[in-house]
């Protein structure tokens, strides 16, 4: 009995083990399925191979993927950069040069290669084309060596990597002598930089300043009325300080020789002259003093070469004659103030214009 039981026992663990749903043994070959989803094919101890054979226009997969399609990938070398592109210098470029680089690479399977920066820095101002493999911009101006790594990519996602390296060199902008009228050329950072003699003005001291106008006048008007301001006016409604522009047809009227006409450029400028015209036979402007200031609070008057307060002539009787004044010494300043010293007829009255460079 029990032996019996024994051998009972022993067969239903054998049972439990061995519990094959679906299973077909043909001599050393064995296709089973269990009934938890494994399934197995095995071949014979002896050299048995396994074979998987689609029909025409067939794809073994295994899961999702087209195993061909994956022994592709699994075979596909990675891209070779050409000859053109050996590691190291792409070249020296002068600044402002264009840049037109193409980057070489094959895949040896031939397929669509893709190009990205994995390390360092491009030179400022030039760019990868990811597509094509094209480094193009212009070359910034400065001495530097720029060192950047490229990953050329094929369509298998192999890659090989690269490393190179750019120079570009200063350019001396000074070397064309840009600077005018004696003027003084300071190389710069893809420019340069003029300092000019007095008289004149200008990115390349072209400009006479005592000639260019600040446009005070009423045609031109670059001045706004807000940025003139008027000390003791005379009256009240018309002969306000925005009218005193030249070529206007009233005019700014002050109280007597405290009063002064003020001009606010917007910024510091050299000033070299000033024009005016009187306003009438009765308002007139015989000479005047000219006071100058950086920033609206402190002014000081505009001197001669000894350094006393230059007295300046208006066109007095001739009223409507314009009178232009060029200063002894240029001065920087972006407050004018006209003081009214002596004229004919009751009040000073009259128009100006200022003449100046950017500075
Ligand atoms: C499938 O086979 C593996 C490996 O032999 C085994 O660990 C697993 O338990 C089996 N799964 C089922 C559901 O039988
Ligand atoms: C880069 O330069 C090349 C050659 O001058 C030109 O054919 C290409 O269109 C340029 N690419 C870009 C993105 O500017
Ligand atoms: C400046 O001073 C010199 C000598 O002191 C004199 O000859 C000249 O007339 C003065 N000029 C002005 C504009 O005052
Ligand atoms: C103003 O006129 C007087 C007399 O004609 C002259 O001597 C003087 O130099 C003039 N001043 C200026 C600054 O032009
Ligand atoms: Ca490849
Ligand atoms: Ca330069």
């Amino acid at each position: 009995m029990a032996t019996e039981l024994l051998f009972l026992s022993l067969f239903a663990l054998f049972l439990r083990t061995e519990a094959s749903f679906f299973e077909v043994r043909y001599p050393s070959v064995v296709v089973s399925a269990e009934t938890g989803g494994n399934l197995t094919i095995a071949a014979g101890p002896n050299g048995g191979n396994i074979y998987m054979t689609p029909g025409d226009r067939g794809t073994v997969f295994i899961g999702r993927t087209d195993m061909l399609k994956l022994f592709e990938v699994v075979n596909s070398q990675p891209p070779i950069w050409g000859q053109k592109a050996p590691y190291g210098p792409l070249g020296t470029f002068l600044g402002g040069d264009v840049v037109s680089i193409q980057l070489m690479a094959i895949d040896p399977e031939g397929t669509h290669l893709r190009f990205e920066k994995v390390s360092g820095a491009f030179p400022p101002g030039v760019y990868l084309d990811k597509a094509t493999g094209e480094l193009n911009g212009t070359a910034p101006d400065v001495d530097a060596t720029y060192e950047f790594g490229i990953r050329v990519i094929d369509e298998h996602g192999k890659y090989a990597d690269q490393t190179f390296t750019i120079d570009t060199r200063e350019r001396d902008q000074c070397k064309s002598s840009p600077c005018l009228n004696g003027g003084t050329c300071t190389d710069d950072f893809g420019t340069y930089k003029c300092q000019c003699t007095t008289k004149y003005g200008g990115k390349t001291c072209n400009i006479v300043c005592a000639s260019q106008t600040v446009g005070v006048a009423f045609n031109v008007k670059k001045i706004p009325d807000a940025q003139m301001a008027g000390h003791y006016s005379y009256g009240s409604s018309d002969h306000k300080a925005f009218e005193g522009r030249l070529g206007s047809s009233t005019g700014w009227i002050g109280e007597g020789k405290s009063s002064w006409l003020q001009v606010d450029l917007g910024n510091l400028r050299n000033v070299q002259a000033v024009s005016t015209q009187g306003y009438s036979t009765t308002y007139t402007l015989s000479t005047f003093y000219l006071d100058c200031s950086l920033d609206g609070n402190k002014f000081t008057n505009v001197q001669t070469v000894n350094g006393t307060a230059e007295l300046f002539n208006g066109s007095g009787k001739q009223y409507s004659t314009t009178a232009k004044q060029v200063f002894a010494v240029p001065q920087t300043c972006r407050y004018i103030r006209f003081k009214p010293n002596t004229w004919t007829g009751t009040h000073p009255g009259f128009r100006v214009e200022i003449f100046a460079c950017e500075l």
